[in-house]
């Protein structure tokens, strides 16, 4: 990967090495990496997790662990085995189980976060004052700084993905993390404030827009997300996604988070799509149904419950050989990328040739 240089002033390059080291300075050195590589050059590996691996250890962790002093919640995180930490060299995934009577303590991070519901119902996390009921399907939001705590009163399990760009924040030099002194927050907003205001989606209160980029919405509810797909369904799908449609804020259309995007998507019987490659990396959950990623060659088949991570710049096309749709959400750093502009996108044209996108 770190290809190297023949340089014809290896020797005084080598000479200079140890005066500049003493000033702070240095000139590239014939054994240093290269500065650039021609394309995006990766440590993140492609992942596949499996359900019936993930089931298992689910059930021994809420057997064997107890909350986790210094953030008191239990998860599973998806650790990337290319890198040092994380999910992807942007963000961390993880599995986080709550059990009957238990309460995951008030605290916030400069890191964002969401959950994606993926098992029971019951539990309700409190955001800045605003309780939000979890069902199944679910996507709930912890922006950046925002308290929050979890409570759950069911009588089995309940579990959900956790999304945090903690390997950006880390990136950035910019973690801050503040433990609340009381255990929970005192809701002081109507429950669900935030949702019954901007939900629709279509309608929000009259005035002006809301300034700013934050978005004003932090609960975005399955029914409806189901909703808009099956209405999607009905006009020319996606060529790399088939049908897929993204969270977006309400007020002005962006995404959810100024980092972070979330995508639902379905993919349909027989459906292969076109082999597309961009910078950035993603993170599916398999919501249901079965299917095929094709990542670099390598065929991954997923069913529902299991998780793949693809690393940036990996060539992927997705393929259901089965008779039932398959419903995939997605979480990806296009945002961030995006932002900084560093999202480039290329797509595999028919004639295999490559063809450079707008
Ligand atoms: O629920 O607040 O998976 O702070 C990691 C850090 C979940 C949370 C995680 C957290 C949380
Ligand atoms: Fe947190």
């Amino acid at each position: 990967m770190a290809e190297q240089q023949t340089m014809v002033d290896e020797a005084a390059r080598r000479a200079l090495k140890e005066d500049l080291a003493k000033f702070n300075c240095r000139v590239q050195q014939p054994d240093d990496p290269l500065l650039f590589s021609r394309t995006p050059q990766s440590a993140m590996e492609t992942v596949h997790w499996k359900w019936t691996d993930l089931e298992p250890l689910l059930d021994r962790l809420g057997k064997q662990l107890a909350l986790e002093p210094g953030g008191n919640r239990r998860t599973l995180r998806l650790h990337n085995p290319g890198l040092p930490y994380g999910t992807t060299h942007t963000f961390w995934a993880s599995i986080q189980m709550i059990l009957p009577g238990e309460i995951a303590s008030n605290h916030r991070h400069t890191a964002n976060a969401f959950r994606f519901i993926m098992k029971g119902s019951g539990a309700t996390t409190t955001v800045n004052g605003e309780c939000y009921p979890m069902h199944e399907g679910d996507l709930v939001l912890t922006p950046s700084m925002m308290w929050h705590d979890h409570e759950y009163h069911g009588d089995t399990p309940m579990i959900w993905l956790d999304v945090l760009d903690i390997s950006l924040m880390r990136a950035m030099h910019a973690t801050f993390f503040e433990q609340s002194q009381e255990l929970q927050q005192k809701p002081d907003q109507v429950p669900d404030s935030s949702r019954r205001r901007y939900g629709s989606g279509l309608m929000s209160p009259p005035g002006p827009r809301p300034s700013g980029s934050a978005n004003p919405l932090l609960a975005y509810p399955r029914a409806i997300a189901e909703q808009a797909l099956e209405q999607a369904a009905g006009v020319p799908a996606d060529p790399f996604d088939d049908v897929v449609l993204e969270y977006r804020n309400p007020t002005n259309g962006g995404p959810v988070m100024s980092t972070m995007g979330m995508r639902l998507q379905k993919l349909r019987p027989g459906v292969h799509t076109q082999a597309r490659r961009h910078t950035g990396s993603k993170l599916y959950y398999v919501v249901r149904g079965r299917g095929t990623t094709i990542v670099e060659g390598q065929t991954y088949d997923w069913n529902a419950g299991d998780f793949l991570a693809i690393k940036p710049w990996a060539w992927h096309e997705h393929l259901n050989r089965s008779t039932e749709d398959a419903q995939l959400f997605q979480v990806n750093d296009f945002p961030a990328m995006s932002a900084l502009g560093y999202y480039f996108e290329e797509a595999l044209a028919d004639n295999g040739g490559h063809q450079k996108l707008p």
